[in-house]
């Protein structure tokens, strides 16, 4: 909402980050294809995790250079190619064949890439340790725990607290937060716990160019991100011995891949060492993020990873549960205002009696300061709405921009629709109109509120330029920047908007629509 200098960020917003081709180091990827499921490319550190030189791994089937392997698994999921998804091959324990490998035990997840002809697999390789295996079982006792208590409050932000809290006994990482987006894809820390040494972010607020929309749509199909070591060096693959197409290898889905420099670099600012972030996803779209950092490196083992991933989906559906019944109960509300409403207009010897008398009023249930309402050239208002001479200018302009009969802003300076017009107090308004004109019109009108927005660094330098380069880059500080809004109203919540159109179809359904009959109310 807030009115930022604009930076070109189309140098952000089209890096292909999925087609990097490039792996976090703390694991390997294997490109498997084929009918044995040979070998057609690997991540340059394949060699030095399961010891044998790369090249050697090369066109070698999986059988060959892996034991324990679920082969006959792997191949069903290529052949499941095309068909819809049932039951996903989950991962496994492997170890190498080779009797020189430094890592005696592995964990293996394989994920399905291309169309039905021309499927392959990519098989992450994580060394583990018997310790981890062991850990599995308590992590399973955690994560119940903190499924249990995911169920305990009917508020948003108590809920989100406990979530953070699950999440912090869960893994152990320094700093875990609820990161949920506004309507302009800035986002706020609504929910933390950190170490004591650690500055809270709780509150903030972060421009929508600190994750560029590439991300957050691939953020919704991939739901877990972990990245083990910001300052760790990524690894490049190997060539592709299937195929010449130079078709770039699309990783969006591989837990080991590499992320953006320029998010690396972002972390780097902010003094993170690792972080693991899960998606909060409502109604099919990307609401929030749990975000974790750490300090230093820490590569969470993998069921520690998949508990995050489990206790944020149940997080989602709790978060949209929560939704879902606040907007039952203010639709409710609405509701039962429009019924006391209906009947109220039926008495009242006019619509205006109906509108400024009687209790609750209008107003009380919009939390407005003022309201008008206009039929055929004449205006009947009271509190704060705009002076006679400029009402029907900013209707006819109101109008043209309303959807579906209602207009609605909480910055009117911005839409244009008061430009020249004498209403200096209106900053918010929300107007229906109940037939195909402007002519006839019901119009709530809020106050300007000031208010302040916390930013965690200055959201006028979000993205620095670098001179020398023209390159972009995040910036440097992430201390708190205060920035004070003003010229803006409460914003109109959509619930609102129903009911103001509902309250103008019942005022023009009253046979006494005639503001001329106001009780000495006019403007
Ligand atoms: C990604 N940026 C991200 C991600 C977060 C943030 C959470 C997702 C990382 C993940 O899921 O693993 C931002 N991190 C935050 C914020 C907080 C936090 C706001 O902890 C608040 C506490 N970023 C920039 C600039 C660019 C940029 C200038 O600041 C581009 C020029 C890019 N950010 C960028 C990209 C990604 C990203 C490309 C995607 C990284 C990837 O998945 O490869």
């Amino acid at each position: 909402d807030a009115d930022l200098p604009t930076v070109d960020l189309s140098e952000c917003e089209n890096e292909a980050i999925h087609l990097l081709e490039l792996v976090q180091p703390h694991g390997c990827v294997l490109i498997l294809g084929g009918p044995s499921l040979t070998v057609q490319r690997a991540s340059l550190n394949s060699g030095l995790i399961l010891g044998e030189a790369v090249e050697d791994l090369l066109n070698r089937p999986i059988n060959t250079i892996l034991d324990g392997l679920a082969v006959a698994a792997l191949e069903d999921l290529l052949e499941r190619a095309g068909q819809p998804e049932t039951v996903p091959v989950a991962g496994f324990y492997a170890r190498s064949i080779s009797d020189v490998a430094p890592v005696p035990r592995l964990r293996a997840t394989p994920h399905r890439i291309g169309d039905a002809d021309e499927a392959r697999l990519i098989l992450e390789l994580e060394p583990t340790t018997e310790s981890d295996e062991d850990d599995a079982e308590e992590s399973f006792g955690t994560e119940a725990v903190a499924m249990a208590s995911l169920w305990e409050s009917e508020n948003l932000y108590v809920f989100l607290d406990q979530t953070v809290q699950a999440i912090a006994g869960l893994t152990d990482y320094d700093r875990v937060m609820a990161y949920m987006f506004h309507p302009d894809w800035s986002g706020e820390v609504v929910a933390e716990t950190c170490t004591p040494e650690l500055t809270p972010f709780l509150g903030l607020r972060y421009p929508a160019s600190d994750i560029p929309s590439q991300a957050r749509r691939l953020y919704l199909s991939n739901r877990l991100r972990l990245i083990a070591d910001v300052g760790a060096i990524p690894v490049a693959m190997t060539r592709d011995v299937s195929r010449t197409d130079g078709a770039p290898l699309d990783l969006g889905h591989a837990i080991l891949r590499s992320v953006s420099s320029y998010h690396i670099e972002y972390l780097r600012n902010m003094g993170v060492g690792a972080t693991l972030v899960a998606s909060l996803v409502v109604d099919g779209a990307l609401w929030g993020l749990i975000a974790c950092h750490h300090n230093g490196p820490k590569a969470l083992p993998w069921h520690r990873r998949d508990a995050v991933g489990r206790v944020t989906s149940r997080a989602s559906d709790r978060t949209a549960d929560i939704l879902s019944l606040r907007r039952d109960r203010q639709n409710r509300r609405a509701h039962r205002f429009l019924e006391m409403f209906g009947s109220r207009v039926v008495d009242h010897a006019t619509a205006l009696d109906a509108l400024f008398f009687g209790s609750p009023r209008l107003s009380d249930v919009l939390h407005c300061d003022g309201i008008a309402l206009h039929v055929a050239g004449q205006t009947a208002a009271i509190g704060n709405a705009p002076p006679a001479n400029a009402m029907s200018v900013f209707l006819e302009r109101a109008f043209q921009q309303a959807q579906d009969g209602v207009f609605a802003s909480h910055n009117l300076p911005n839409t244009g629709v008061t430009d020249g017009l004498d209403m200096p107090a209106c900053h918010g308004a929300l107007v229906a109109f109940p037939g195909d004109t402007p002519d006839v019109a019901l119009a709530c009108f809020r106050d300007e509120l000031v208010h302040e927005v916390h930013w965690g660094g200055d959201p006028n330098k979000a993205v620095e330029v670098d001179s020398a380069s023209n390159r972009l880059s995040p910036r440097k500080s992430f201390n708190l920047w205060r920035q004070e809004v003003r010229g803006q109203s409460r914003p109109w919540d959509p619930w609102t908007l129903t009911l103001i159109q509902g309250c103008a179809t019942l005022l023009t359904e009253h046979p006494t629509t005639d503001p001329d009959a106001a009780h000495g109310v006019e403007a």
